[in-house]
């Protein structure tokens, strides 16, 4: 039996964070829940302290203010690997990603031929949201799939699963970027290592209730970051290069 833990990050997510561990906890009974919450002021965390009692499984930790989506994936990741668990599942609070989903995630990881596995809205898989969010996901993807091809077709939603050897990958690595370029550094980081991929197809729809909290400015400045990562790339394979021709 595999031990799991089902990682999301609140900030203001009131309104959906109910649903979301009831869902959680039906579709994986008896599985370990993290939740990281900002202090978010709309209450989020007081709601989550009082849905421990009814289920004891979540832990939650609370930082002090609003610290960014990536650091707190960075913090389960870290988690993860040092409480042993065999799996990491992380996904958004907020109504994108189904819970009832998880257990596809789980299975694919389970066949043991690959260590990290992405829910797709490409590839059989459906995105339910508004027409500027499909496309700004699209674009985000079709130019990461162009950039730093890795054989895979999503690469910014973070409705992931993570055995062990991915996670010790991440935990090792330095990241750069911040924002939605993280979770495409992160598949760039993966790949580099010779991670062993797959994807499964996901229905992704719009939040729920609330509001975005990624700030419009990152759509930006994470495309820089997908060109300076396509760039390293290609840096990273004419060192390769020199160095086995050196070798010859
Ligand atoms: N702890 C923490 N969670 C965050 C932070 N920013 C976003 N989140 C959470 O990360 C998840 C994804 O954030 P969203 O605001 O939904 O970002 P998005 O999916 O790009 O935007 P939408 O189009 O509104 O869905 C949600 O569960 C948020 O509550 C943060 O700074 N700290
Ligand atoms: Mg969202």
């Amino acid at each position: 039996m595999s031990k799991v833990l089902i990682f999301t990050a609140t900030y203001e997510e009131v309104e959906n964070i109910g649903a979301w561990i009831r869902e959680t906890a039906k579709a994986c009974p008896d599985t370990d829940i993290l939740i990281v919450d900002d202090s978010s002021p709309d209450g989020t965390g007081e709601l989550i302290s009082d849905l421990q009692v009814a289920f004891p499984q979540i832990t939650l930790i609370t930082r002090a203010g609003k610290t960014g989506l990536n650091t707190a994936h960075v913090l389960a990741m870290a988690y993860a690997s040092e409480h042993e668990y065999d799996v990491l599942v992380t996904m958004d609070a907020d109504g994108s990603h189904q819970p009832r989903q998880i257990p596809l995630l789980l299975e694919r990881l389970q066949h043991n031929d690959v260590d990290f596995v992405i829910g797709t809205r490409s590839a059989g898989g459906t995105h339910q949201a508004k027409l500027s969010r499909r496309v700004l996901s699209r674009g985000a993807n079709t130019a990461a799939r162009v950039l730093l091809p890795v054989g895979i077709t999503e690469y910014t939603t973070s409705f992931r699963a993570f055995n062990p050897t991915a996670l010790d990958v991440l935990n090792r690595a330095e990241f750069s970027s911040s924002g939605y370029a993280f979770f495409i550094e992160c598949i760039e980081i993966l790949h580099r290592a010779g991670v062993r991929f797959a994807e499964v197809p996901i229905d992704f729809m719009d939040r729920t209730g609330g509001r975005s909290k990624i700030p419009k400015s990152q759509i930006f400045s994470s495309m820089i970051a997908l060109v300076l990562l396509a760039v390293s790339r290609r840096f990273a394979e004419s060192d390769q290069k020199a160095t086995s021709s050196l070798r010859q």
